[in-house]
């Protein structure tokens, strides 16, 4: 099954290919992306949004993911808001100096700053838009946030996440281990499986 992967963010593309290619879809970059307001209150409200906005220009089964981190001492913040959390009116804004991820992630530790309770996880929703049907599977992946930046593997957030289970941070892991155990690797594994009950059957390409 050929999809459209509807997203701008390249740590994000880099996953979904390498999670889903095995499963036997052949995952298709969009040719131009596209800005979609995220004006959902959900992460599936969000995933939905993008899913159907690709699809309308495209014309192409579409997937599409909305992420993030939900933490426990921030009434689940930044939740929804992971990849602009540095500009929210939350805990005061910061610059996206030297980046929008390196502002996020300061932010968020500057607000746990002295926080005992640093439970945390993170939340992927992915729909699947064939323009008639619109599947979704959600996927977690528990842990806390360290004091500070440890690795330099993975994206965004994950220098600061230590997964369950593991010593160091979600960016020290390898991929085959991050996919085994992240939220976006449960979800795209789950929403396979729905597809797989519901007859369509991915074709593995030559
Ligand atoms: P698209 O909407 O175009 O897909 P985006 O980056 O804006 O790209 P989201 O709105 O879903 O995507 O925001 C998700 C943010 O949550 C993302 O920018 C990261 O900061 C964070 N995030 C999600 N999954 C992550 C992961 O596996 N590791 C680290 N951070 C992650």
């Amino acid at each position: 099954m050929r999809v459209l992967a509807a997203t701008t963010n390249e740590g994000k593309l880099k996953e979904i290919k390498r999670i889903m290619e095995p499963l036997g879809f052949e995952v298709v970059e969009p040719k131009r992306k596209l800005k979609v307001e995220e004006s959902g209150t959900s992460f599936l409200e969000n995933a939905y949004l993008k899913a159907c906005a690709y699809y309308k220009e495209f014309g192409l089964t579409t997937i599409a993911d909305d992420s993030g981190l939900v933490v426990d001492s921030l009434q689940g913040y930044p939740g929804i808001f992971s990849s602009r959390f540095y500009a929210l009116d939350f805990g005061g804004k910061e610059l996206p100096e030297p980046s929008a991820t390196e502002a996020n992630i300061r932010k968020l530790l500057r607000l746990l700053k002295g926080i005992e309770d640093r439970g945390a996880k993170f939340v992927a929703c992915v729909v699947l838009y064939t323009g008639d049907k619109g599947l979704f599977a959600e996927g977690e992946c528990k842990g806390e946030i360290l004091e500070e930046k440890r690795g330099e593997g993975g994206f965004g957030y994950d220098p600061i996440f230590k997964p369950e289970g593991f010593e160091g941070s979600m960016a020290q892991l390898s991929p085959e281990e991050k996919d085994r155990i992240s939220h976006r690797g449960k979800a795209l594994r789950k929403l396979s499986e729905l597809l797989g009950g519901l007859g369509y059957t991915p074709q593995i390409c030559p």
